[in-house]
């Protein structure tokens, strides 16, 4: 039976809740939708996007943000890179953060005592083991990366630290030989096996067969990295995730080599239609704005406006018929709810697609209460066929609204006064000129 108020009257208020698909499978077994990490790597993955330059202050500055949304895990670049990012790794393990921290090595025991000496809570190790990788990059073989993954995992777990093994360029690796390699770090007791799609080439399928796989092999955790080039990172992080994957890599806003990662935003707005309430009790989706506007300016770019909830118009309703829709219930457009992440909804009105009902709605926030139905439909009429010419800002839209209310309330001239204004000049005829700057 539906819900019902103090007063028995029905409770409208769980239609109002984003409704998800009636097709996904919350219950499957195998699936860690809701019960998921995040590793960011932001301060290691995002240091190699093109525009990066983090200065140690503002690394610190990151961190802090990263911690405030609650991102599990926060991944440092190698203290093997250069004095200051080993100087880095200190300084930010010094932070008391609720979050772990980690550092990222290549799979080396020079790195790896490096990596012990800077008070990190864990290190995530990577080796290439494509073909590709063996042949044109490192140049070894399968064998000797065996005993070095053995000999640094050993040396790491010696010292008390978290261990994760991974392989760089996994999805064009053989099959083979990655089953092999990851059960014998397994037996070794590593925290975590990693998966990484280095050059972005998996997709979803290709993904969930390799994680299932691996899951059937490996009694660790998995973790999972991949790259954008071809626009499955988060899709793949997801179907990773229901494949019994168990840590997700993220950067804010999806920075990293070339094209990047999955945006951390957007990975938790995937999570929240996977999971809702997962997601908001354990992450405070409300600081992802903070922390996008910190690394957006330091790494000299804008926040895109597509961007996943805090791109401009990510909340911005603009088709009639649409607008309609979200004004009786906001579910039916939106499968995020804007206040859950600190964003307000706009519905655009000043445009030829626009409907009469959301020119009534802007009506009754004005509190322009005598005005009527068939009002906002003549307004509605003079808006579309001004913005056959121009679209209108929503300062125009009201200052049309504020003139034909007064003309109706004061000599019930309204009908003249749209009949007038034809132009957008006659429209701002007699408003004050705006002071330029
Ligand atoms: C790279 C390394 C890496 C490592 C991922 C991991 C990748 O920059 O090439 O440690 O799992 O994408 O393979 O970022
Ligand atoms: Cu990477």
């Amino acid at each position: 039976m539906a819900p019902r108020d103090n007063n028995n009257n029905i409770d409208l208020s769980p239609l109002r809740e984003p409704v998800t698909s009636p097709y996904s499978n919350k219950f499957d077994p195998m699936s860690n939708v809701s019960s998921f990490q995040i590793i960011d790597s932001t301060l290691r993955e995002g240091e190699q996007f093109a525009n990066a330059f983090f200065t140690t202050q503002k690394k610190i500055e990151i961190a802090i943000a990263l911690d405030s949304v609650g991102v599990d895990y926060i991944e440092l670049t190698s203290p093997a890179a250069s004095e200051q990012s080993f100087n880095d790794c200190k300084a930010i393990s010094a932070l008391g953060l609720k979050a772990k921290i980690l550092t990222h090595i290549r799979c080396h025991m020079n790195d790896a005592r490096l990596a012990v000496e800077t008070g990190v809570d864990g290190v995530n190790v990577v080796i290439g083991t494509s073909s590709f990788l063996r042949e044109f990059s490192h140049g070894k073989s399968m064998e000797y990366i065996t005993n070095a993954a053995i000999e640094v995992i050993t040396f790491i777990k010696s010292k008390g630290l978290e261990v994760r093994f991974s392989t760089e360029d996994s999805f064009r690796s053989d099959l083979v030989d990655l089953l092999a390699i990851y059960q014998t770090v397994d037996r070794l007791g590593v925290n975590r096996v990693g998966i990484a799609d280095t050059v972005g080439c998996a997709n979803p399928r290709q993904v969930y067969e390799l994680v299932k796989t691996l899951r059937s092999v490996v009694k660790c955790d998995i973790e999972c990295h991949f790259h954008d080039d071809t626009g499955c990172a988060i899709a793949n992080a997801f179907t990773a995730l229901e494949a019994g994957a168990t840590h997700i890599d993220t950067c804010v806003l999806g920075i990293g080599e070339r094209n990047g990662i999955p945006s951390l935003g957007g990975f938790l707005a995937r999570m929240y239609v996977g999971d809702r309430e997962y997601v908001l009790n354990k992450y405070n989706v409300k600081a992802l704005r903070e922390v996008e506007n910190i690394v957006a300016e330091s790494v000299e770019i804008t926040v895109p406006f597509n961007n996943y909830i805090t791109g401009y118009c990510a909340f911005t309703h603009k088709a009639g018929i649409h607008a309609k829709a979200i004004l009786n219930n906001p579910s039916t457009y939106e499968i995020l709810r804007p206040d859950d992440f600190g964003m307000s909804r706009y519905v655009s009105i000043g445009h030829r697609l626009t409907g009469w009902n959301a020119v009534k709605s802007r009506m009754e926030q004005l509190q322009l209460e005598i005005l009527t139905d068939e009002d906002a439909k003549k307004i509605t009429q003079k808006i579309k066929q001004l913005a056959d010419v121009k679209a209108l800002n929503l300062e125009e839209v009201d200052i049309l609204l504020r003139k034909y209310h007064t003309a109706k309330l004061t000599d019930n001239s309204h009908h003249n006064v749209l009949e007038k204004i034809l132009t957008h000049d006659h429209l701002l005829a007699g408003m004050p000129v705006q002071a330029s700057a």
